[in-house]
């Protein structure tokens, strides 16, 4: 028995949209779905029960953190990640396989697996795909990625052909490697760069791995949105329509309608919790730089639209006034505000394409989104 069990309910007759429902060992997902990022086993100022307030399922967290500090063996000995950090809903970890590349120091990258130095006291550290599941099976997540590669936009073919094919053999890896596949559901990453054949060829062989789900890996790295768009709408139809599939560090609302609309069931993104933290948030207009002089005396909330306790209880007036001033306060509201937003935007496209109207949907969102200045 697989511990992630995915169940599709319907789909869009007009696009590539699905909505379905990921059954994992802590809780039940509805998707598509979007996962606040908790790196630091935590999603940046917020509580676990805030998250769960706000009907947050699922959270991503990190190995490549949480190997270098606290440690795998401190977190397993502590009860895993969950007991840890007193989340009770699902937790996927991403593997390190981008990590590594955007953060270590003095990478070097051979069959075996990659040498880096710590990026937080340069300590030479070795992840190889055996070595990664050791830390996921430590960490416990409920689902858990192959170490992979993310090569960089651009990139030869020449070099996009010899990544996939490591790539593709750390994924066979990690499928040997990985010691508790009863209780941890291991994706599989599809990789190749704008190449359709490389992405193709990916796929064909994660397939034949038989993963209880896939990742899109490689996009949103600088490329042009209509290559994002293309490799999406040319990859997911060669997946498996039974598994899930998941777009890695995708989630501007632009990016998550496109998703969608090309198959894609889960996303992760940094987006809301980091421009929360310099005073930027999510309306249904746009995005409102909050610290602007123009909401000094603004008794409105954040989004006139939104119905999250943050919107429901202080003004802009008040929220400019906590983040001028440095106050905490003031970062986790705007916080809280932007992970409410793009979890009530999933929950309207999932209710979206129940109705059958999520071209409609789409259109309504565009048609309001980008204009600010009501
Ligand atoms: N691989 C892994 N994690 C990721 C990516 C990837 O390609 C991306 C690319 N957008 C984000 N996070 N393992
Ligand atoms: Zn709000």
């Amino acid at each position: 028995m697989e511990p992630v069990r995915f169940e599709l309910i319907r789909r869009c007759p007009r696009t590539l949209a699905r909505r379905g429902r990921l059954h994992t060992p802590h809780g039940t997902v509805e998707t598509p779905v979007f996962m606040p990022v908790g790196t630091q086993a935590t999603v940046k100022t917020m509580a676990p029960w805030e998250l769960a307030e706000m009907g947050a399922g699922i959270i991503l967290s990190n190995t490549y953190h949480l190997h270098l500090r606290p440690g795998e063996d401190m977190v397993r000995e502590m009860g895993g990640l969950h007991a840890f950090m007193q989340w009770p809903g699902a937790i996927l970890t991403d593997s390190g396989g981008f990590q590594v590349f955007s953060l270590a120091d003095l990478r070097k990258i051979t069959d075996e697996g990659v040498q880096f130095r710590s990026h937080l006291d340069g300590s030479l550290r070795f992840f190889s795909p055996e070595r990664v599941m050791e830390i996921e099976n430590a960490l416990g997540a409920d689902i858990i990625m192959a170490f992979d590669e993310c090569p960089p936009y651009p990139a030869s073919r020449e070099y996009l052909e010899t990544s996939l094919r490591r790539t593709l053999d750390w994924a066979r890896r990690c499928q040997r490697a990985h010691a508790r596949p009863e209780e941890q559901a291991l994706f599989g990453i599809v990789q190749g760069g704008e190449h359709l054949d490389l992405r193709r060829q990916a796929v064909e062989a994660l397939v034949e791995l038989d993963l209880p789900g896939y990742a899109v890996g490689g996009l949103s790295v600088g490329e042009p949105k209509p290559v994002m768009h293309e490799v999406l709408a040319y990859t997911t139809p060669l997946l498996p329509a039974d598994k899930p599939r998941y777009l890695m560090g995708v989630g501007t609302p632009e990016d998550l309608f496109e998703g969608v609309e090309r198959g894609i069931d889960m996303f992760d993104c940094v987006l809301p919790t980091r421009i929360a933290r310099n005073g930027t948030v999510l309306t249904s207009r746009g995005k409102l730089v909050i610290r602007n002089a123009r909401y000094a005396r603004d008794p409105r909330p954040l989004d006139e639209a939104c119905d999250c306790r943050v919107c429901r209880t202080f003004s802009r007036a008040y929220i400019r006034h906590l983040i001028k001033a440095g106050e905490v306060l003031g970062i986790r509201l705007t916080t809280y505000h932007n992970v409410y937003f793009l979890l009530r935007l999933m929950e309207g496209i999932r209710r979206a394409i129940e109705a059958g109207r999520f071209p409609e949907y789409k259109r309504e969102f565009y048609d309001t989104y980008g204009y600010n200045e009501s």
